[in-house]
């Protein structure tokens, strides 16, 4: 499958890495929007928020999981926030399921 965050999860295109384990993969964003900012992607293929079903959505728990520790242990007491973009409106530029953590400045809602 011809995915950039797919070739990221297969290690064919470099990144740099914050978490990993046998479902997910986390790493700094390449254009970064705020002080700390990384992406959470599930390793299996989720092309957007908008194929998220019952029989694949466990993963998104888990995500959400492992965002909470991540932002323990990066010190992130103060907040942060988590965005997923969907489809053209939505703003999503790479067709792979991806959740942004951003934090380090205080940020605006609402988003423009
Ligand atoms: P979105 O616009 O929500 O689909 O976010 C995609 C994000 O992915 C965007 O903030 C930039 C980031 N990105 C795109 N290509 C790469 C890459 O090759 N490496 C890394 N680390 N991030 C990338």
């Amino acid at each position: 499958m011809d995915c950039l965050f797919c070739k990221i999860t297969a290690g064919e295109i470099p990144c740099k890495k914050v978490y990993e384990d046998d479902q997910v993969l986390a790493f700094y964003d390449v254009d970064p929007q705020a002080p700390v900012h990384f992406l959470v992607i599930p390793k299996a293929h989720i092309a957007s928020p908008a194929d998220i079903t019952p029989e694949n959505s466990a993963v998104v728990a888990h995500i959400f999981a492992v965002i909470a520790r991540l932002a323990r242990e990066l010190g992130l007491e103060k907040g942060y926030r988590v965005v997923t973009n969907c489809g053209a409106d939505g703003g999503q530029s790479v067709p792979h399921l991806h959740f942004h953590v951003l934090a380090g400045r205080s940020l605006a809602w609402p988003p423009g």
